[in-house]
């Protein structure tokens, strides 16, 4: 492979979605994951996710040698930083994969080179990396381009949004916005709007905490109608012909390794102005934790009423409709509280996107449905909707299957 013209560190949902797309255009681009079976897979070609159309980008670009990984970084002009950062044990958020990611190309930088922060990071992450760069290189201090651009790209649908979405892009310097604006240039389509480094960072994270106080209000919502006997989902078509109102959909709780997370990195910093954003997190983990309860309360009552265990179906364990990803899934997480209280019923659990489980044992969503006295719909995967009403069975609808 000739030199990269960029490396990126972390080759997962999107950095290695980034990286192939850099690469189909006919960059050079060095891939950087610690985990040797990733970047083996991507060598051969290959995908350790599921994204649609990702397949063809990555074995096309490795194919035509645009795009090679490794465990570690070498020499470039460019550096993108898109690594996790998840949160520690009291939602502190955890910037230790930036801070090793970083470590790890210190020995590489040299003048003029760009060092861009795409993962999401807590206020001021990409000036606290300016400072350990330079306390570490001092040679170089004020020499870079340090710059934070978040992605914005809705799983799913990610090879057709990091082209078109518009990006946000804060430098430490304008210096360094303007090369960063150059740098994303070449592959997106979007505009580019330009910034400092400490606002990009809060837009991410305002961006998801919008929408977590946002799907917050339709759960909340939902808790007063089944209290109001309100069928929720009329209730916010009718809101919603109000040209001004614009309410999000009810469901199992918010789960996810972004929206579900994001907002207690304003929080953890901002514990005294956050007061709607952190409330919204206590209101859509509660959902998830009301949704067990129901559960466990038609289980009574089907056995008050029928004198026997009823059979329960659980349908769907992913985070969202339509997808795989198992990650913060607040679904996931109902079926593990309720199969904790289980008392000799018989479940189903189904998740028509994944094959097997490592700890459930999963049942194909035809048969878990014929079968079942209590059918309980966690994710509106799209294969629900078209199962047929039976009055006979007792539902719990709580994602609006059958809105
Ligand atoms: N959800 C609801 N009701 C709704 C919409 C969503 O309960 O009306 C739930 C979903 O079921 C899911 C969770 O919210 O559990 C999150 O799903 P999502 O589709 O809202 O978002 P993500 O996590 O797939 O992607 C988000 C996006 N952010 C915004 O829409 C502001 C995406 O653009 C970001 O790039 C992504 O987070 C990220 O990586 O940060």
């Amino acid at each position: 492979m000739n030199n990269p013209e960029a490396v990126i560190i972390g080759l997962g949902y999107i950095g290695l979605p980034t990286a192939a797309l850099i690469a189909e255009g006919g960059t050079y681009v060095h891939g950087v994951d610690i985990n040797q079976n990733v970047v083996d897979t991507i060598n051969r070609g290959e995908i350790h996710i599921v994204e649609p159309s990702l397949d063809t980008s990555v074995s096309n670009a490795v194919s035509k040698g645009f795009l090679k990984a490794a465990t570690t970084p070498v020499e470039t002009k460019t550096y993108l930083i898109v690594v996790p950062t998840p949160f520690k044990d009291k939602h502190e958020p955890d910037i230790s994969f930036v801070q090793s990611a970083t470590t790890a190309i210190l020995p590489l930088l040299k003048e003029g080179d760009l060092y861009i922060i795409e993962s999401t990071s807590p206020i001021g992450t990409t000036e606290k990396m300016m400072t350990y760069i330079y306390e570490e290189r001092p040679e170089l201090n004020g020499k870079l381009h340090i710059a934070y651009c978040p992605e914005r790209v809705l799983p799913g649908n990610v090879m057709y949004e990091l082209v078109h979405n518009d990006r946000v892009i804060g430098g430490v310097n304008e210096a360094s916005t303007e090369k960063a604006v150059a740098f994303y240039s070449k592959y997106v389509k979007g505009e580019l709007h330009k910034t400092n480094a400490r606002t990009a960072e809060m837009c991410k994270l305002v961006e998801n905490s919008s929408r977590d106080v946002q799907i917050a209000f339709a759960n909340e919502l939902s808790l007063i109608c089944d209290r109001a006997d309100i069928n929720v989902w009329e209730l916010i078509n009718l809101a919603n012909r109000h040209p001004r109102v614009n309410i999000l959909q009810p469901g199992c709780g918010v789960g996810g390794h972004c929206i579900a997370v994001d907002p207690y990195f304003i929080v953890a910093d901002y514990p005294m102005e956050s007061k709607i954003i952190g409330t919204a997190r206590e209101v859509n983990n509660y959902k998830s934790f009301w949704c067990a309860e129901k559960v466990q309360n038609a289980r009574l009552k089907f056995e008050l009423q029928h004198g026997r265990k009823p059979k329960i179906a659980l349908m769907g364990l992913a985070f969202k409709p339509d997808i795989d990803d198992l990650r913060e899934s607040p679904a996931k997480y109902i079926v593990q509280r309720v199969l904790q209280n289980a008392n000799n019923e018989e479940y189903y659990i189904v998740e028509p996107n994944i094959e097997e489980h490592n700890v459930f044992k999963l049942t194909d969503y035809k048969t878990a449905y014929e079968k079942a006295d209590i059918v309980v719909f966690l994710v509106a995967h799209k294969e629900f909707k078209n199962l047929p009403k039976d009055s006979e069975k007792m539902m719990l609808d709580f994602c609006g299957v059958y809105k």
